[in-house]
């Protein structure tokens, strides 16, 4: 189908670091010679120890490893500030847009950004943080926020950052699972001309979590909160006793640069856990290639720090490369729908890089809010954190970037580090929905539930298979966990948890979560997660979720509750919960639909056959399946009968 195929515009072709030949040149290398590959690529980073081995990996069972440039040393810090300040000190490093568009944008230097890290990391030295320390981030959009992620890989420090849109208990969770004695924090965050009251959640979350010894609060929105002596600090009192001067310390490769909590397809969160070498490379590699990025173009990534995406895309990959990476405070649809196309054009964005379910809020506006503002400084645009359904491409690359511009629809997880599965806008012809091709080392394959090879065109279980410098080391506090999730479903091979289709050019097309992982809005929410909150409420006897299709989030969340004996169904009982689950895990988190249902289909062994209830969500209620084999099929009908629509 040609008018789907749209090639390589001729002067990407001509310009862009890598075009096809490349890219088929490159790719092949990377999988026949890994180590010299990998090896040379490597020196893009700044070693204070240049690594002389590159993969020292195995999947397999009795020998498991992962390992990258295990003898090379470097700082993650020095490689995103110091190595640029000879340069380009005075270059912008962070260009950052306030909530409210009437506020000034501050624009940030290298020597600036370096100077402040340096601070930042000499009060966490003051506070007693050490290297492999875990200190919990908990912060809004502002430039503290990558200062302090910064500093913590200046010292050594492993940071986990908790998304600021996650409640007390979910933050408390996070803390004790990592054992982290300290946490950043701002007095209130900012999103959309509402306040979101952090220091007040870190106070809470504190009851659950006595780990908690010391809070460093940013002063963000001069907002009234309470600090508690011996324990709370304002960051400005802090650094102001400080020097401007802290030497960064030197990291083994392999040492971890932080944590980050996902969602998994059982209950309790996963701290997923990344090197410090391996890591950056990969950042910095993709994030150079993948955007073709150059020094000087201003460059925006729409995600929150809280995110993999902000992790890699935001903070590490751009600012190793000494680029401007612009953070933004607010919310696409505020004060109004056209809010991202006024902030490309105030700030001449040339990449963006944004969520498919960011675009469908928007286009569902009309098109005016886009065409009433120029645009023309965009030249490459970005799609990430799910499938992007081929109306909203289209919308992307028509409405927004005028035909003018490459989309890059990258596939990747925060297991991944970085892209995975990516077009390059020199090199790739775009099919709308598609993630299209490998990026350099990734040997994706696609195998089927027993885990037999699939060739050619064909649908199947993405796996992937052999490591790349990116890939994750573990699950903080429980490698088991770690071999187990990953590695054991199909032996030797990494599992994406996607289910995924080749077609006969050999372009790949995700196609969702094949694992009890749902996907809100570009935001991974375990079911086990959304029902074990569920359950902790005294009116839940228990409690199924599945997704349920949804115009804007991609995905909405579906819960199926059986009460109590005794209790009664009510629409009150209905916002109850809503709002129960809310302050449990978070607004994100809200089921869109709460069925009350009598009972819930499950087999004779007692597993609850969620096949059934995915069909009823979705509403397609006259291909059920085999129900013969439930321990009463009749609570079928009742489902049925009652399905919210
Ligand atoms: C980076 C990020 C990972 C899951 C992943 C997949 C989905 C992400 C996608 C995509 C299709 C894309 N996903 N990007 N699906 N096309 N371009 O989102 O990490 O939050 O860990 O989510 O998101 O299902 O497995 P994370």
């Amino acid at each position: 189908m040609s008018d789907n195929l749209y090639p390589v515009p001729e002067a990407w072709a001509r310009h862009a670091r890598v075009d096809a030949a490349a890219y088929e040149r490159l790719h092949a290398q990377s999988l026949s010679d890994p180590d010299g590959f990998w090896l040379e690529q490597a020196r893009r980073l700044d070693w204070i120890v240049p690594p002389q081995t590159a993969g020292d990996w195995s999947f397999d069972e009795a020998d498991f490893r992962i390992r990258w440039f295990a003898d090379g040393k470097l700082n993650v810090a020095a490689n995103c500030l110091d190595r640029h300040l000879a340069s380009g000190g005075g270059e912008t490093a962070i260009l950052w847009e306030p909530d409210d568009p009437k506020e000034e944008a501050r624009r940030i230097t290298y020597l600036e950004l370096y100077e402040a890290v340096c601070r930042f990391a000499n009060v966490l030295k003051a506070e007693g943080v050490k290297k492999g320390d875990r200190v919990t981030v908990y912060m809004p959009m502002i430039p503290e926020a990558a200062v302090a992620l910064l500093a913590c890989a200046r010292i050594g420090a492993i940071h986990s950052v908790v998304f600021g849109g996650f409640s007390p208990e979910a933050l408390a969770g996070r803390i004790v699972d990592c054992e982290s004695r300290i946490v950043i924090t701002a007095d209130e965050g900012r999103r959309g001309g509402k306040r979101v009251p952090l220091k007040a959640n870190v106070d809470a979350a504190q009851k659950h979590a006595p780990v908690l010894e010391k809070v460093i609060v940013v002063k963000a929105t001069g907002g009234e909160v309470a600090m508690q002596p011996g324990r709370d600090l304002w960051y400005h009192e802090a650094a102001a006793k400080v020097s401007a001067d802290c030497p960064a310390e030197p990291m083994d490769a392999e040492d971890p640069l932080f944590i980050l909590y996902t969602s998994g397809s059982t209950g309790k969160p996963k701290g997923v856990l990344h090197s410090s070498g391996g890591y950056l490379l990969w950042a910095a590699y993709t994030h150079e290639v993948v955007f073709d990025y150059r020094p000087g173009q201003v460059y925006w990534c729409a995600a929150d720090i809280g995110w993999v995406t902000g992790h890699s895309y935001i903070v590490y990959g751009p600012l190793a490369n000494g680029g401007t990476t612009l953070m933004f405070e607010g919310v696409p649809t505020w004060p109004d729908a056209g809010r991202m196309w006024q902030v490309v054009d105030r700030h001449q964005v040339e990449i963006l890089y944004t969520a498919p379910t960011a675009l469908r809020a928007l286009m569902k506006e009309g098109d005016s809010y886009v065409t009433s503002t120029s645009r023309k400084s965009l030249k490459l645009l970005g799609s990430v954190g799910e499938p992007i359904n081929p109306e909203a491409w289209r919308w992307y690359h028509d409405v927004v970037g005028e035909g003018r511009c490459p989309i890059v629809d990258t596939w990747w997880q925060t297991e991944t580090g970085g892209h995975m599965i990516t077009p390059l806008p020199g090199a790739t012809a775009l099919k709308p929905g598609s993630a299209s091709m490998p990026f350099f080392g990734i040997e994706p394959q696609l195998v089927d539930g027993d885990g037999a090879l699939l060739e050619g065109a064909t649908e199947g279980n993405l796996v992937i298979a052999r490591s790349w410098p990116g890939q994750m080391r573990t699950v903080w506090g429980d490698h088991e966990r770690f071999f187990q999730t990953y590695f054991t479903t199909y032996r030797g091979k990494y599992f994406t948890g996607d289910g995924c289709r080749r077609d006969a050019d050999g372009y790949y097309w995700i196609t969702g979560r094949v694992d009890d992982v749902i996907n809100v809005s570009g935001h991974r929410m375990g079911t086990a997660e959304v029902e074990s909150a569920l359950v902790l409420h005294d009116k839940v006897a228990e409690a199924a979720v599945v997704g349920m299709p949804h115009d804007i989030k991609g995905q909405g969340i579906y819960a199926y509750v059986t009460l109590n004996a005794g209790e009664e169904a009510s629409e009150a009982l209905r916002k109850a919960l809503r709002d129960w689950v809310r302050t449990e895990i978070g607004p994100i988190a809200t089921p869109d639909a709460i069925q009350f249902a009598p009972g819930l289909p499950k087999t004779r062994s007692g597993k609850i056959m969620r096949r059934i209830l995915r069909k009823i969500a979705e509403g397609d209620v006259s291909s059920l399946g085999d129900t013969s084999t439930l321990a009463d099929p009749s609570v079928v009908d009742d489902l049925v009968a009652n399905r919210i629509s």
